[in-house]
């Protein structure tokens, strides 16, 4: 026992020790990479916030992550999977960092090559995306250049004073060059030290009047708030009275716009200027089409309500929204452009090189498919798609719902995967029948007799024709239907069940427009949307 007390003390001590020897290193690569990052923002004005080094390294990352850990990220983090990312970003430049920093008091050179290689993955993450130009590579290279003097001065400084790792090779530890630019006062501890902390506090001012800058630049608010949708040709008729249910706790019918739920790629909200915006329509059609801003709002507009949901959504998940869209038909351009014979995939692009995919012959076959531009009656948020956004009843949003659209391809399947399906996700993603318990919440604590049961059903186009529930695997009561609001959006419900004290299990499913009835199979969300009942335990006391 006391040995292994001993070993555990000796262990710290030198872990210990080892640490104090590292912490100038680990000083100097700190602040090379603060340099480095700040540098990067900065050159980002010119080439835009996606170019910036750890947001194009974290945008490449989105894309080769592979699709198990991406679920698991939107399954845990949901919205906020983009934050722990770049904090994951930010931890793994640190570390390596660090490590630049202790190798680079050992020879300048290594640490110098750790600079380069941060550099060099930077320029290849900013070219790699799909919108990536050449230009894109700069904020990286002069990140990288920023880094590599820094590092070179600050290890200078370390060295002249003496805070160096003692080296076998002498002239590793010798002045070199760069030492006769070094001023005298940075020569000793505390010379390091201002030195270190001079920079970093240069780097931080530098990184956030980057990132201020960038945002300024390239923010689109203003804009977006300019701009007027003219009243649709086809207004929506007014929602049915009791469409909603007077149910504390149950979701409203229409989701306001910031509760809407935001699923994309990302990782900077793509800022879409309306005047320089353009959609094509090319491929196989008989007329190739460009239209501005100004075209499209000058169309015949439709509103439309319509329920939008992830193919990411858990059973009882809360990836689905239901808004009043206004937008041009999809149909209608499809035609004006001429669809060829044997186009079966229409392939929307967004101006950060998403590609979503979906069958021409839904789009054609009556439905209100929708290039929408305006949300519960404001302009597209910028999180959903400013300024123009796809939108095809019946279908999850990774196949129907391109936002930030610029594109639109005939093409066919067979020639062409989209963003996703080459991740293995279906080709054809029609929603799922799905019904989810709102009212009461898991593990709520309530009081005995008659429980109140409430919540939303939906089957995006095909419409819910019933809502059944019931307790502790009993038999299935029907709830009540709150008034229909048409096949393209979900349909709220209310039923009772009297339960006497103790734990309980609700379940809840749905019979869609077709009359099949939502299946108790549970699968995965991968590749085509989740199954299964949803269900609550409760406490009744
Ligand atoms: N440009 C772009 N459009 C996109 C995506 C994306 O990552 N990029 N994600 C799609 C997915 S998976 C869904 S579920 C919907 C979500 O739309 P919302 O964020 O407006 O709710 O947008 C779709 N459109
Ligand atoms: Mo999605």
């Amino acid at each position: 026992m006391r040995r292994f007390g001993t070993a555990v003390l000796h262990a710290f001590r030198a872990v210990g020790g080892a640490a104090r020897r590292a912490a100038p290193g680990a000083v100097v690569g700190m602040v090379t990479a603060a340099a480095a990052v700040a540098v990067g923002e900065l050159a980002a004005v010119l080439t835009g916030p996606r170019t910036a080094p750890a947001i194009a390294v974290g945008s490449a990352a989105i894309d080769l992550t592979p699709t198990p850990l991406k679920e698991f990220a939107i399954r845990n983090f949901g919205t906020n999977d983009k934050l722990v990312l770049l904090i994951g970003i930010y931890t793994t430049l640190a570390v390596i960092a660090v490590v630049a920093g202790v190798l680079a008091l050992r020879r300048l050179a290594y640490g110098l090559v750790l600079v380069a290689l941060f550099g060099l993955v930077g320029a290849w993450a900013a070219l790699s995306r799909p919108t990536g130009s050449f230009q894109d590579v700069w904020p990286s290279v002069l990140a990288a250049l920023a880094g590599a003097a820094v590092m070179t001065l600050m290890a200078a400084s370390a060295r002249a004073a003496g805070m160096a790792a003692p080296s076998s090779r002498a002239q590793d530890v010798g002045p070199g060059p760069v030492d006769a630019f070094l001023p005298p006062w940075a020569r000793d501890r505390r010379g390091f030290l201002t030195l270190a902390a001079g920079t970093a506090g240069a780097a931080a001012v530098t990184g956030l009047a980057g990132r201020v800058a960038v945002d300024k630049r390239y923010d689109v608010t203003l804009k977006r708030s300019r701009v007027r949708i003219p009243a649709p040709a086809v207004p929506a008729p007014p929602l049915p009275a009791g469409v909603h249910p007077d149910v504390a706790g149950l979701s409203g019918f229409i989701t306001a716009n910031p509760d809407f739920y935001r699923v994309d790629t990302a990782l900077v909200l793509p800022q879409v200027d309306p005047d320089a915006w353009r959609l094509r329509i090319r491929g196989m059609v008989d007329h190739p089409l460009e239209l501005t801003f100004a075209d499209l709002l000058a169309r015949p507009l439709i509103e439309h309500d319509q329920t939008l949901s992830c193919v990411s959504n858990e059973v009882g998940g809360s990836l689905v929204g239901t808004a009043r869209w206004i937008g041009a038909s999809l149909a209608d351009l499809l035609r004006e452009a001429g669809v060829r014979r044997g186009a079966d995939q229409l392939v929307g692009r967004s101006v950060d090189g998403m590609t979503i995919g979906a069958p021409v012959e839904s789009v054609l076959d009556g439905r209100t498919g929708l290039l929408a531009v305006a949300m519960n009656g404001e302009p597209l948020p910028v999180a959903h798609g400013f300024p123009c956004r796809m939108l095809i009843p019946g279908f999850y949003g990774y196949v129907s719902a391109t936002k930030w659209l610029v594109d639109l391809e005939l093409t066919t399947f067979a020639d062409y995967d989209a963003y996703w399906v080459r991740r293995g996700w279906a080709r054809l993603g029609p929603v799922k029948t799905a019904s989810r318990i709102d009212v009461p919440r898991p593990f709520a604590r309530v009081a005995a007799g008659t429980v109140t049961v409430a919540g939303v059903a939906w089957a995006t186009h095909r419409g819910v024709d019933a809502v059944e529930i019931r307790a502790d695997g009993g038999p299935w009561r029907p709830a009540g239907l709150a008034a229909s609001d048409g096949p393209d959006t979900w349909r709220q419900w209310t039923g009772d069940l009297t339960l006497a004290a103790g734990p309980h299990r609700i379940e809840v499913r749905a019979t869609d427009g077709t009359g099949a009835v939502q299946t108790e199979q549970r699968t995965d969300t991968f590749p085509s949307g989740s199954t299964g009942w949803h269900s609550v335990v409760i406490t009744v006391v």
